[in-house]
């Protein structure tokens, strides 16, 4: 079976209110592994350098700001294209166009404050994680549900 890690956070405004377990079910519940998991709050340097791809935009200074606002849980999921899937579930950037089901369409109005980050290609998943959890602190293990979940 061919598979995937992605990096999925769920903001500081998904933290405080309560939808970590419901975002964390969801992953469960489709059938990722969870490989990583921590509460952090990083520095702004940090947000700075996961976000640097948007540095010319003109929220990146608001979008850095509202990372640091409280803290945020930091996980990598692993699976059959967990980094497309996971961006499935979390439904589009703007929650406005998400659909119904989605982590954003379910969750969320306003783009600044759209609840949860997932990685947008295997490429940028792997800068992410390593980013964020140092080697040791992504688990291997094969789940008991395994075989019942992939052919
Ligand atoms: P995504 O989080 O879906 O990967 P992105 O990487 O383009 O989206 O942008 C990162 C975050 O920046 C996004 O989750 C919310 C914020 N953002 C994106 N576009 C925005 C906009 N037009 N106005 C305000 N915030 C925006
Ligand atoms: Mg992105």
């Amino acid at each position: 079976m061919s598979s995937e890690q992605t990096f999925i956070a769920i903001k500081p405004d998904g933290v405080q209110r309560g939808l970590v377990g419901p975002i964390i079910t969801r992953f469960e519940q489709r059938g990722y592994k969870l490989v990583a998991m921590k509460l952090v709050s990083p520095s702004k340097e940090h947000l700075e350098k996961h976000y640097e791809d948007l540095a010319d935009k003109p929220f990146y200074k608001g979008l850095v700001t509202y990372m640091l606002s409280g803290p945020i849980c930091a996980m990598v999921w692993e699976g059959r294209e967990a980094v497309k899937t996971g961006r499935t579930l979390l439904g589009a950037t703007n929650p406005m166009a998400s659909a119904p089901g989605t982590i954003r369409g379910d969750y969320a109005i306003d783009v600044g404050r759209n609840v949860c980050h997932g990685s947008d290609a295997v490429e940028s998943a792997k800068k992410e994680i390593d980013l964020w959890f140092k080697k040791e602190e992504l688990m291997s293990y094969k789940p008991a549900n395994f075989d019942w979940i992939y052919e």
